[in-house]
């Protein structure tokens, strides 16, 4: 059964660019009640686990200078069906694919600088969510 809570990361880009205003309005108005929240960068190690599944691609090098180069937003999400309609409000991965109306369409600048991370299933969104928050923080 699906539960009703993802989470996401605005990444470095949308984070140096300017976007988390209004990444967090796109968030809210598609109906998400934002229940964590903070500012918070990874580290390499960070990084490389929470991309494991990603280790022998040839780009996770890229990716995980990439998202460590600067401060993140964490988030926990909550809505029904949260963990799919979420990733229907990014988009997908490559912007140049991403639907009108989507995060990735409107912020993302290419493949590997996409903006935001969505969470691919229930389970994944429960650890990434307790990776980032304490119990204290999740309201
Ligand atoms: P998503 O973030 O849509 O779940 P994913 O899990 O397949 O996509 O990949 C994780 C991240 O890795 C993705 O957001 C950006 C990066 N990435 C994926 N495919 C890539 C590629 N072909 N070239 C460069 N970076 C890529
Ligand atoms: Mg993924």
């Amino acid at each position: 059964m699906a539960t009703n809570r993802t989470f996401t990361m605005i990444k470095p880009d949308g984070v140096e660019n300017g976007h988390i205003g209004n990444i967090l309005a796109m968030i809210t108005t598609a109906g998400f009640k934002i229940v964590s929240l903070k500012l918070t960068q990874l580290t390499i190690a960070d990084a490389q686990a929470f991309y494991a599944v990603h280790a022998a691609r040839p780009f996770y090098g890229e990716l995980v200078e990439f998202m460590t180069r600067g401060p993140i937003v964490a988030a926990i999400l909550e809505k029904d069906n949260a963990v799919e309609d979420f990733r229907t409000l990014i988009g997908a991965t490559n912007p140049a694919e991403a639907a009108e109306g989507t995060i990735r369409k409107a912020y993302a600048t290419s493949i590997g600088e996409n903006a935001v991370h969505g969470s691919d299933s229930d389970e994944n969104a429960a650890i990434e969510g307790a990776f980032h928050f304490a119990g204290r923080e999740q309201f």
